[in-house]
C-alpha cells in the first residue's frame, strides 16, 4: 500500500494558470528525472503540476523510475518551464 500521509513536500500552490483542452501541435515530447518522489501522491502532484503548464497536452509521471512523460507543443511550452514548475512545488526535475 502506499503511503498517502508521506512527508514529501507540503507546499500548496495555487492553481491558476489556465489550460487549453486541445490545441492543435501537440507535436513534441520530453522525459525529465523527477527526484524527491515517494508516493502515489507526489506522483499525482507532478503529475497536475506538469499538466498545468501552458502548452503541456499530457504527462505521465512514473514513481519506481522517478521519470516523466510530457506531451507538448513545442511552439507554445519550454522544458525550462517544466522543470521550473515541478522545482515549485518541492522536487528535483532535470532532462533526461
Ligand atoms: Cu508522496
Amino acid at each position: 500500500m502506499f503511503d498517502w500521509g508521506c512527508a514529501g513536500p507540503t507546499v500548496r500552490t495555487p492553481e491558476s494558470s489556465p489550460r487549453l483542452v486541445h490545441h492543435q501541435g501537440m507535436n513534441s515530447s520530453v522525459e525529465l528525472k523527477v527526484d524527491g518522489m515517494t508516493c502515489q501522491g507526489c506522483v499525482r502532484g507532478v503529475t497536475k503540476k506538469l499538466s498545468g503548464v501552458a502548452g503541456v497536452a499530457s504527462a505521465t509521471v512514473d514513481l519506481a523510475t522517478g521519470k516523466a512523460t510530457v506531451q507538448y507543443d513545442g511552439a507554445r511550452a519550454r522544458v525550462e518551464e517544466m522543470i521550473a514548475a515541478v522545482e515549485q512545488i518541492g522536487y528535483h526535475a532535470s532532462r533526461l
